[in-house]
C-alpha cells in the first residue's frame, strides 16, 4: 500500500524545504519507500475533511490503510520502526537515536523556533531589543552542548539514523542566521545530511511543486 502524506499546495517558504513534510518525504526516500502527496491549501487545512487525520489542521499527515498520523515526529518514529535503515537492530543502539529524536524536537528546536518567532512576530514591540539577544544565548547554550558531543563525528550516535534526519532538519531552520557558521562541526553536519541521495530526491520533489515542474520520485 503507497501512503499518502500531505503538504502546503503553495509552502511560505517557497520551496526551501523547511515545512514539516519535508523529513517525512526524507525518511520514506531513506528507507525506499514509494508515496502519494496531497496538496492542501490553508483553507483545505482547516476543513473537516483534513481535521479528522490532523485535529490542529496543519500538515504533514501521513495516511497507509486504515492508519492515519499527524505529528511529524511521530510520522518519522513509524516509518523508522516499519522499514529498516533508520534505526539501528541493536535494541540499545535503537533506543539511543530515538532519544536523539526527541532530542532534536522538543530540546533543540524550540529555542529556535522561540528565535525565529520573535523575529517575525515581535520586531516592532518595545522590548524586542532587550529580548532578542536573551532568546539567542539560550539558543546558543543549546548549540554549544550539541556542538560538544557531535565533536568529530559524522553522526550523532555512529550511524546515521532518524535521530540525525530529525536534527538536521531542525538545524537547517537556521539557514541564513549566519549562526551554524559559528559551529564548524554543526554547520558541516547539516551540510553532510543535505548531500545524502535521499535528502536530495526529498527536496527536489518538494521544491517542484513551488516551481511548478514535474516531480523525480516519491509523489
Ligand atoms: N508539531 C507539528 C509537527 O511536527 O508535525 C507541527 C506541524 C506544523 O507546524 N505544520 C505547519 C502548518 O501546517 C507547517 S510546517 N502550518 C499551518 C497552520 O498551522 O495553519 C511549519 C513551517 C511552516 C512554514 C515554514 N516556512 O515557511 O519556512 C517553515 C515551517
Amino acid at each position: 500500500m503507497t501512503p499518502m502524506i500531505t503538504a502546503f499546495e503553495r509552502s511560505p517558504d517557497r520551496g526551501k524545504g523547511l515545512a514539516r513534510d519535508m523529513p517525512v518525504r526524507w525518511a520514506l526516500e531513506e528507507v525506499g519507500q514509494p508515496y502519494d502527496v496531497r496538496l492542501l491549501s490553508f483553507r483545505e487545512m482547516k476543513e473537516s475533511a483534513h481535521l479528522k487525520i490532523h485535529p490542529f489542521g496543519q500538515i504533514p499527515t501521513y495516511e497507509e490503510g486504515d492508519l492515519a498520523l499527524f505529528e511529524s515526529g511521530a510520522i518519522l518514529l513509524h516509518i523508522a520502526q516499519r522499514h529498516t535503515g533508520l534505526l539501528p537492530d541493536d535494541a540499545s543502539a535503537r533506543a539511543r537515536a530515538i532519544a536523539w529524536m526527541f532530542a532534536a524536537l522538543s530540546t533543540v528546536e524550540p529555542p529556535i523556533l522561540e528565535r525565529e518567532i520573535a523575529m517575525r512576530e515581535e520586531r516592532d514591540k518595545t522590548w524586542y531589543r532587550e529580548r532578542l539577544p536573551i532568546l539567542e544565548d539560550r539558543l546558543r547554550v543549546r548549540l554549544d552542548q550539541l556542538s560538544s558531543r557531535l565533536g568529530s563525528a559524522d553522526w550523532l550516535d555512529y550511524a546515521f539514523s532518524a535521530g540525525d534526519l530529525l536534527m538536521v532538519t531542525v538545524l537547517r531552520r537556521l539557514n541564513g542566521s549566519g549562526i551554524l557558521r559559528q559551529y564548524p562541526n554543526l554547520f558541516a553536519y547539516v551540510a553532510r545530511g543535505e548531500s545524502r541521495p535521499a535528502y536530495r530526491r526529498a527536496f527536489d520533489d518538494q521544491l517542484a511543486i513551488f516551481t511548478g515542474t514535474p516531480p523525480t520520485s516519491g509523489g
